[in-house]
């Protein structure tokens, strides 16, 4: 990473604690990722976007601060980010997925609960995200306890603005989804002092359309036997969308695309395992399970988690005439995300039985953060739906600690044997 270190300074960062951080992601990124063989030429763009997260993107980030721009930082793919694009802020996805925050995190926040929150925490309160530092305001979601709980203490540093998911799917719960949004609109359109127009949700609406069109058709691609790219090249691709600007995201995942299309006309299957992950999210640098099960010789071809096919599938139709229908479309499609905040869920069971026929999965690896009750207890449906239609599955709860990589690795290994 370049030196950046007049701009932390001015973003209020802990500096000496920053670079312990930044120091070690090289090394993780080098040893993981660097060390693959035969990777699309393309996915060069992805490194970049990866080693200058801190950095190069930030500065991008700062200058539209300095033209006006508002940043709004989110935590779960409920949010809308056609509304934060048509408010003309910068939206950013925040969830972090390292270890190195959640010692902090655990000076504000029990012990007991999900790494992802505590280590959200852990990023603001030690001062160590620029991302964090750079957000004027937080958008949460009342999806899961440990999340609504911890924005009442991120409250204290930061202004939030909590939207109120509904977590069933009736025509009731539907109508309250659309007022959250419209309420929502209704706060950025002060927050930022720039008025929602029809026109304005439109465009963003196509935006973001266009951006998860990139990424549906690099899932598709991976449906090739053998797959054209590695999980972790994937996962990578998943996690720089969170934060990058959308119109080159999607320019660089389209040209990665159009690479891969050439690359499967000379490939020859490999022998090598097709794996399926589901469950909780695994937001950068969270590589674990994958260079695990990749490590193994086998390849992941598709995720269904929010860093996978819960971001990008269905598309929110664009056409209306007032801002009402506009936010029914935007209704419509976010209510149709499968989280296990939702009761029931039986959706997301059939999502995956799908997924494992269109992506020919071989097994499924169920990835659960610690402490994650909602996707814990979700498990045993699944279980029981996965062994009617004969397709393995194995459980993996874990946290961002390096502790029970051995032990994951054992497992797999015999899960693989077993498939
Ligand atoms: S839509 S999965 S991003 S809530 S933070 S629920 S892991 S205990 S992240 Fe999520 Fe939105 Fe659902 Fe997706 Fe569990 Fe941890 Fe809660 Fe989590």
């Amino acid at each position: 990473m370049g030196s950046y270190n007049e701009m932390w300074q001015k973003l209020n960062m802990d500096l000496q604690k920053h670079d312990i951080l930044c120091a070690a992601l090289p090394d993780s990124f080098g040893e993981i990722y660097m060390t693959q063989k035969n990777r699309p030429d393309n996915m060069n763009y992805f490194n970049y976007a990866l080693a200058e997260v801190h950095g190069a993107r930030i500065e991008e980030i700062q200058k539209s601060k300095k033209n006006g721009k508002k940043v709004v930082g989110t935590f779960c793919v409920f949010v809308p980010d056609e509304v934060i694009l048509a408010a003309d802020a910068v939206g950013v996805g925040l969830c972090s997925g390292s270890q190195f925050w959640v010692e902090d995190g655990e000076k504000v926040l029990p012990r007991n609960i999900c790494p992802l929150v505590k280590a959200f925490m852990g990023a603001k309160v030690s001062r160590t995200c620029p991302y964090f530092q750079s957000t004027d305001m937080i958008v949460g979601e009342t999806t899961c306890d440990a999340k609504k709980k911890a924005y009442e203490i991120l409250e204290e540093y930061m202004p939030v603005h909590v939207m109120e998911l509904p977590q069933m799917k009736r025509e009731k719960d539907f109508q309250e989804w659309q007022d959250e949004i419209k309420l929502f609109i209704k706060k950025i359109e002060e927050f930022t002092g720039n008025k929602i127009t029809v026109e304005k949700l439109k465009n963003s609406i196509d935006l973001v359309n266009k951006k998860r069109r990139a990424l549906k058709r690099l899932y598709d691609l991976r449906k090739h036997t053998p797959s054209p790219i590695s999980g972790l090249d994937a996962l990578l691709v998943s996690q720089v969308a969170f934060v990058d600007d959308p119109i080159r995201f999607t320019e660089k995942t389209e040209e990665l695309c159009d690479e891969l299309d050439e690359r499967i006309k000379t490939m020859k299957p490999n022998g090598r395992k097709r794996i399926m992950i589901t469950g909780t999210p695994m937001s950068v640098p969270n590589w674990k399970i994958h260079h695990i099960i990749e490590g193994l010789n086998a390849e992941i071809v598709v995720e269904e988690t929010c860093t996978g096919t819960r971001y990008f599938e269905k598309e929110v139709f664009d056409e209306g005439d007032t801002i009402d229908d506009l936010v029914r479309n935007i209704a419509e499609r976010y209510m149709n995300i499968n989280c296990a905040c939702f009761t029931p869920n039986n959706d997301r069971i059939d999502d995956i039985i799908k997924y494992a026929e269109e992506y020919n999965a071989d097994g499924v690896i169920y990835c659960n953060l610690s402490f994650c009750h909602t996707y814990a207890i979700e498990y045993g449906k699944l279980e029981k739906a996965l062994k009617e239609n004969n397709i393995p599955l194995i459980n993996i709860e874990t946290d961002y600690s390096e502790e029970d990589v051995g032990q994951i690795r054992t497992r797999v290994e015999a899960f693989l044997e077993m498939i």
